[in-house]
C-alpha cells in the first residue's frame, strides 16, 4: 500500500494473508474503498482445489491489518473466487463501506 504524503507516494504497508501459500495468487484481484481493501486469492484451496478466497484489510490508527477472510463456504473446487472473468478480463471484486461483492 502506498500513501500520498502531500508531495510523494510512500510505502505505507505490505499486505500479506495470515495463511498465505505460494499458489494462492494473492492480489490477483483487488478493490479499495476508503480504509478498506479486499484482496482476492483465486488459487486458495480452503473449499476445494482452486476454490479461491478474499481477504479484507482495514486501516486504523495502528495501520493496516487483516480483518477477515472470505471463503466460498461450501465445496467449490475451481470457482476461483476472488479472481477475474477468464474471458472478459474484468475484475470481480468490489467493496463499498460495509458490503463486499466477490465473484464466484
Ligand atoms: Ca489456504
Amino acid at each position: 500500500m502506498y500513501k500520498f504524503n502531500g508531495s510523494d507516494w510512500v510505502i505505507d504497508a505490505r499486505l500479506t494473508a495470515d495463511d498465505a501459500a505460494a499458489t494462492d495468487l494473492f492480489g490477483y484481484g483487488v478493490a479499495i474503498d476508503g480504509n478498506t481493501v479486499v484482496v482476492g486469492a483465486p488459487g486458495d484451496d480452503d473449499d476445494g482445489s482452486g476454490s479461491g478466497s478474499a481477504y479484507v484489510f482495514v486501516r486504523d490508527a495502528n495501520g493496516w491489518s487483516q480483518q477477515a477472510k472470505l471463503t466460498a463456504g461450501g465445496s467449490y473446487a475451481n470457482a476461483l473466487m476472488g479472481g477475474r472473468s477468464p474471458s472478459k478480463a474484468m475484475w470481480w471484486l468490489s467493496v463499498r463501506r460495509t458490503t463486499t461483492m466477490v465473484r464466484m
